[in-house]
């Protein structure tokens, strides 16, 4: 016999998905694992997503696919081959992480305990389509990565309340910056961002090419 997780939701589609989470943030009260079974019960079908998942050749891409009545952001991230986010924070915001497509390679950290510290490496996850994660400030920072060199990795994102910045760490001196949260699309559309320079910037060098926020 198997035992399911998540016997109390049933999603036939993103449509569905969508619907199903306005309905549970619509209470003032929301169980964060309510949220993650509503997540794992969606299996991912492309035929659903495909419309928000634009991929650019440089970086990863973040694509609106619902504002939730204003109390949370739900996006779609498209992550090249070897892409990865830079460590940083959830500005006080629960993240839970729907992985849609490929493989999805998280490495946490502990905060620093004093300015200019460098964040400790806790520990490395992987996932693989359809796994859902979760973090907020409390458990920590993260650093998100398509660990693939061949294929690409699709992930779905809610993050609430929704946050236009977010804090990044430099993993080799400590060095933090404020980073714009931008869409590359919203509703399926491309969004023109123009050059967008960091809200403030303290001395803080990109690990590698490839890593951004
Ligand atoms: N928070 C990152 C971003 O929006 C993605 S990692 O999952 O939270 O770029
Ligand atoms: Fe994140």
């Amino acid at each position: 016999m198997e035992i399911s997780n998540n016997f109390q939701y049933s999603c036939s589609s993103l449509q569905d998905l969508i619907h199903q989470l306005r309905s549970i943030f619509d209470s003032d009260h929301v169980d964060i694992d309510h949220v993650k079974d509503l997540l794992n019960s969606y299996k991912s079908n492309p035929a659903d997503w495909r419309q928000f998942a634009k991929f650019d050749t440089h970086k990863y891409t973040r694509n609106l696919v619902d504002e939730g009545n204003g109390k949370y952001n739900l996006m779609i991230l498209c992550w090249g081959e070897g892409m990865g986010s830079s460590i940083h924070d959830h500005s006080d915001a629960h993240c839970f992480v729907k992985i849609l497509e490929g493989l999805f390679r998280e490495t946490l950290y502990d905060w620093p305990v004093e300015e200019g510290d460098v964040p400790k490496k806790r520990c490395v996850n992987l996932y693989e389509k359809n796994q859902v994660t979760y973090i907020n400030d409390t458990i920590g920072l993260h650093r998100m990565e398509n660990p693939s060199h061949v294929e690409g990795t699709v992930t779905m994102h809610l993050y609430c309340p929704p946050f236009d910045h977010c804090r990044a760490f430099d993993e080799r001196t400590g060095h933090t910056m404020v980073c714009p949260v931008t869409f590359w699309s919203k509703y399926g559309e491309k969004v023109d961002n123009g050059f967008k320079k960091p809200i403030s910037a303290a001395t803080s060098p990109k690990t590698t090419p490839r890593i951004q926020h």
